[in-house]
């Protein structure tokens, strides 16, 4: 019996960001997280060029996605902030903010 761990579970969410046309999501869309709760990530390449998806405040990097590949990572913070994700590929099109708010 482990109720903590149960419960931290319980609060990660999912996010799917898949990259294609040299989008995320077609829109590069904001992501709204809260402090201390971990969102799962998972990054999706549906293009027929390689992506990764970095937040270098995070700590997240997926490498290179081949067509077809996907990763599953997860973004947290223990401060509130703002933070730049984008592909290294094609930073001038393929970026967006992650919004993590105070609870
Ligand atoms: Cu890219």
């Amino acid at each position: 019996m482990h109720p903590a761990k149960e419960s931290t579970t319980k609060h990660i969410k999912g996010i799917l960001l898949i990259a294609q046309d040299n989008l995320f999501n077609g829109t590069n869309p904001d992501i709204f997280a809260m402090v201390r709760v971990p969102e799962k990530l998972v990054v999706s390449n549906k293009d027929f060029v390689r992506h990764d998806l970095i937040v270098d405040k995070l700590s997240v990097n997926t490498a290179y996605l081949s067509p077809g590949q996907d990763f599953t990572t997860a973004i947290a913070s223990n401060v509130p902030g703002t933070f730049v994700y984008y592909c290294s590929l094609h930073p001038t099109i393929m970026h967006g903010k992650i919004i993590i708010k105070a609870v």
